[in-house]
């Protein structure tokens, strides 16, 4: 079969959507063990791919672990190469945080216990190794991190893992007759590394067989530069009803969501219709430069979902979700600016360090902010040129202002990461201490973190 006729083939063959193992702390007597490894994929039949993962040749297993337990981590490195391994959205001590600070190196093993203190939420794991994440990550080394609580449980939401608690690992790779290839130059750099094909969970063309009922999907952007525009083909609506940090308050009906890399959002769709239904992005957004030029009506299929079944009751969801204890702007101490920024000139000559945060380059070596254990700020997040999902560790935030106005829908709830073109205010409140070793703050795009779009704060 020459190239053609096989991706003819290739590209009329669905998949059973893949589930990461789950590992649930509790059945390993609080103790995991992670080997962050190299390893070969098929993505496609007959085709192998060099790639990393955890356990395994792609991705990680699904980590679940217990508000209130103290967890143990073993990551071992046989990657032959230094890496690390952050906990995206966990609050924790900066020593625990696992970012470009911590190498773990080719044969040494990193046993951080993380105490588990916060609400029920969808997380995240994945290389923050030193100018090395966007390779790492692009190559396999991310997974998913689920915490879970009594609250939660109590609410009943669906939670039967792989079967109505689905997790969706949303990537974009690119792929040459089938192998997996990483994009290099100036133009990935400056948009970040994306592909021809998208990929969850590590399956290309997914299909996804779900009980005739109510469905949790918990979303992960894990994409290293690629922006999600979400939204069923039949136009179905859905409830949102959990942002990076956790539960919302009370849920919110839409029909399309937008993801930016970094991001998560946990969804319940109802199926209990029995009719078939796919998920589907928009074009990606990102490689323009302006969001608003992104409108694009071609869809490419996500996932697609078959009802299988009885159909059952229908659930009602709760009218409350859970409740926060909520900041007042009042009680910030201090307003911060910060903008990201790409030097054109400096890239266009391709030298490292184009990009910066208020036009300085990531430096291990300087620490850009020291800040009270405890304080409450207002950072004023803006960009230069582009957007960019603005991440910070250690902390949980809310959106104060957008543009100067009231924050979008999708910007409600405590988050971790949020996308930024027009300035967007945050409140932060500094909870976790950083004093050996700093947390960080990044473009989510990881080729603009690994190009020095990124500082680093301490905590005491
Ligand atoms: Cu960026």
């Amino acid at each position: 079969m020459g190239p053609f006729a096989w991706r003819q083939a290739i590209a009329n063959e669905p998949s059973e959507l893949k589930i990461p193992e789950l590992i649930d702390a509790r059945n390993h007597g609080q103790s995991i063990s992670l080997k962050a490894q190299p390893g070969k994929t098929s993505f496609y039949p007959g085709r192998e791919s060099e790639t990393l993962g955890y356990n395994g040749s792609y991705l990680g297993p699904t980590l679940r672990v217990h508000r209130g337990d103290d967890v143990e981590v073993a990551v071992s490195n046989t990657l032959g190469e230094d890496t690390t391994v952050h906990w995206h959205g966990l609050l924790i001590p900066g020593e625990l945080d696992g970012g470009p600070h911590q190498p773990i190196a080719n044969g040494a093993t990193w046993r951080p216990v993380l105490p588990i203190r916060q609400p029920a939420a969808t997380l995240w794991y994945h290389s923050h190794a030193y100018g090395r994440t966007a390779e790492q990550v692009y190559a396999g080394l991310a997974g998913l991190m689920i915490v879970t609580d009594d609250e939660e449980k109590a609410l009943g939401l669906p939670s039967e893992y792989g079967i109505d608690d689905i997790p969706l690992v949303l990537q974009d790779r690119q792929f040459e007759d089938g192998v997996l290839t990483i994009p290099q130059g100036m133009m990935t750099m400056m948009h970040g590394r994306q592909g021809n094909t998208l990929v969850v969970n590590g399956t290309v063309n997914p299909f996804a067989r779900v009980p005739r009922r109510l469905v949790r999907l918990r979303l992960l952007n894990g994409a290293n530069a690629r922006f999600f525009n979400l939204s069923f083909s039949d136009g179905r609506s859905f409830h949102w009803v959990a942002s990076e940090a956790g539960l919302l308050e009370n849920s919110v009906e839409l029909r399309s969501l937008h993801l930016a890399p970094g991001e998560r959002a946990e969804i319940l769709v109802d199926f209990s219709d029995g009719r078939p239904t796919t998920l589907e992005t928009g074009q990606n957004s990102s490689t323009s430069m302006m969001r608003s030029r992104s409108a694009g009506a071609e869809k490419e299929a996500v996932v697609r979902f078959e009802p299988q079944g009885a159909e059952a009751s229908p659930i009602q969801i709760p009218e409350q979700l859970s409740s926060h204890a909520h900041l007042e702007a009042s009680q910030a101490i201090r307003r911060r600016h910060f903008e990201m920024t790409m030097d054109m000139r400096q890239m266009m000559s391709g030298r490292s360090g184009s990009f910066g945060i208020n036009g300085r380059s990531f430096d291990r070596g300087r620490i850009d902010q020291r800040i009270g254990l405890g304080d409450v700020e207002i950072w004023e997040v803006s960009s230069a040129m582009m957007v960019h999902p603005f991440h910070i560790h250690g902390v949980h935030f809310t959106v104060l202002s957008r543009n100067g106005s009231l924050p979008d829908v999708r910007d409600q709830g405590l988050r971790d990461t949020i996308v930024v073109q027009e300035p967007v205010e945050l409140l932060v409140k500094f909870t976790q201490p950083a004093e050996t070793l700093p947390f960080m703050y990044h473009c989510h795009i990881l080729e603009h973190e690994d190009n020095g779009m990124m500082g680093q704060f301490s905590v005491s």
